[in-house]
């Protein structure tokens, strides 16, 4: 029964080793990243390719006419590509020469961001050979132990064996890939550190970049193993101490480990800003941090800043939240919502005190309606901000919660 053995704990080892599929432009998948720019956000869309060399047609979506630069980088030996593309307009015609990590470099203006990602194309011939002939090799070997033993006990567990032998062929062939993309088996990183920083003295009114440093918590080195998930690298929600502004932006990456993204807020004060990253082959992880504003208040920028909060009326069940115990949340949309990264309705919910975030993700309650699910940890009062997306706009609606005891 060796060869069982065998089977199986292959495939317990290969399991963990498929990559996530952030980061990675392959057949079958596109990878979509979104970015905040100053002039707003913009979805840039790689598709999955079969092959290298091959055209890379790069399309980026916003909600206005904007230009980007485009330069795609392979790692492997340098050579570049270069093109431009207006959101809503032709895709950029950029070109792979091979597979293995790129880098694409997105500029707007005089701001810059590098995105990684790597080209995983289906394997060649060769090592479909290579994995056929280990299949049949591990076939031969079952059918001699199944021969060389007796009972019915053992074909049954001969048809086990050759079962997870099928399996472990099947996940290998598309990840196996001589450019690396499976690679060592790994499970969870160190936690990453981060330090926010402004310029000094940002005032109101004033654009200023706040910038989030990551660094790995056990080596000190630059994180740069972000993964794209929900369609950003990053995704930062910035508050006033108040709650009375509210943004959610998707930095730009501008170096190994650094994310910047421009601001103009119309209050001073206290923010607390919220990233939320996930490493590849990690877990999901909040970097917290806070930075300050001087100035005079100024009229509001963002429609949803200021007034407004109490404006829509969410459906409670229960109508009044219990500390610990799930609450559903339904509201209504203005129109019929549309995905927005990836997603029907996002909500997030920080506690009034500013210790705690979270960002849950809605079901679709009809075309017009979104349903979330939440669980306070605590009693008290919570700031919370609905958005979605209704043509080509976001929107965002706060309100508040009170949780009991
Ligand atoms: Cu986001």
């Amino acid at each position: 029964m060796k060869v069982i053995d065998v089977a199986a704990t292959a495939l317990l080892v290969l399991l963990p080793a498929a990559p996530a599929h952030a980061h990675v432009v392959q057949s079958g998948s596109e990878l979509r990243v979104t970015q905040t720019f100053s002039a707003g956000e913009v979805t840039l869309v790689l598709p999955g390719i079969a092959q290298a060399p091959a055209p890379l047609p790069v399309s980026a979506h916003a909600p206005y006419p904007i230009r980007l630069e485009l330069e795609l980088r392979s790692l492997t030996d340098g050579g570049t590509s270069t093109g431009t593309v207006t959101a809503g307009s032709a895709a950029a015609a950029l070109q792979i020469q091979h597979d293995g990590p790129h880098e694409l470099r997105v500029r707007a203006g005089d701001e810059v961001s590098v995105i990684p990602f790597r080209v995983v194309v289906p394997e060649p011939a060769g090592w479909g050979m290579l994995v056929d002939g280990a299949a049949l090799v591990a076939g031969l070997l079952l059918v001699g132990s199944v021969l060389a033993t007796r009972g019915s006990r053992v074909l049954a567990g001969g048809g086990t064996a050759a079962a997870a032998v099928a399996i472990t062929v099947t996940l290998l062939t598309p990840y196996m890939s001589a450019n690396g993309a499976a690679g060592a088996p790994e499970t969870g990183r160190p936690y990453a550190q981060a330090r926010f920083s402004t310029q000094a003295e940002p005032v109101t009114g004033a654009d200023f970049t706040l910038s989030v440093r990551l660094t790995d918590g056990a080596t000190g080195r630059p994180v740069d193993d972000l993964a794209v998930h929900h369609e950003a690298m990053a995704h930062l929600v910035v508050t006033s101490e108040d709650g009375s502004v509210f943004r959610h932006l998707h930095p730009l990456r501008t170096a190994p480990g650094v994310l910047a993204v421009s601001l103009n807020v119309a209050r001073p004060g206290r923010y607390l800003a919220y990233l939320e990253i996930e490493r590849q082959r990690a877990g999901g992880q909040l970097l917290t941090g806070e930075f300050h504003l001087a100035g005079a208040v100024l009229p509001d920028t963002a429609d949803h800043d200021g007034a407004g909060r109490g404006a829509i009326v969410p459906r409670l069940s229960p109508a009044v939240p219990i500390a610990g115990n799930p609450v559903t949340i339904e509201v209504d949309t203005e129109g019929p919502h549309q995905l927005w990264l990836g997603m029907p309705g996002h909500l997030v919910v920080r506690s009034s005190d500013g210790d705690r975030l979270t960002h849950v993700h809605a079901t679709a309650a009809g075309i017009s309606a979104l349903r979330f699910t939440v669980t306070f940890p605590e009693p008290g009062r919570y700031l919370a901000w609905v958005q979605y997306a209704v043509g080509d706009r976001v929107i965002t609606e706060p309100f508040t919660l009170e949780v009991v005891r």
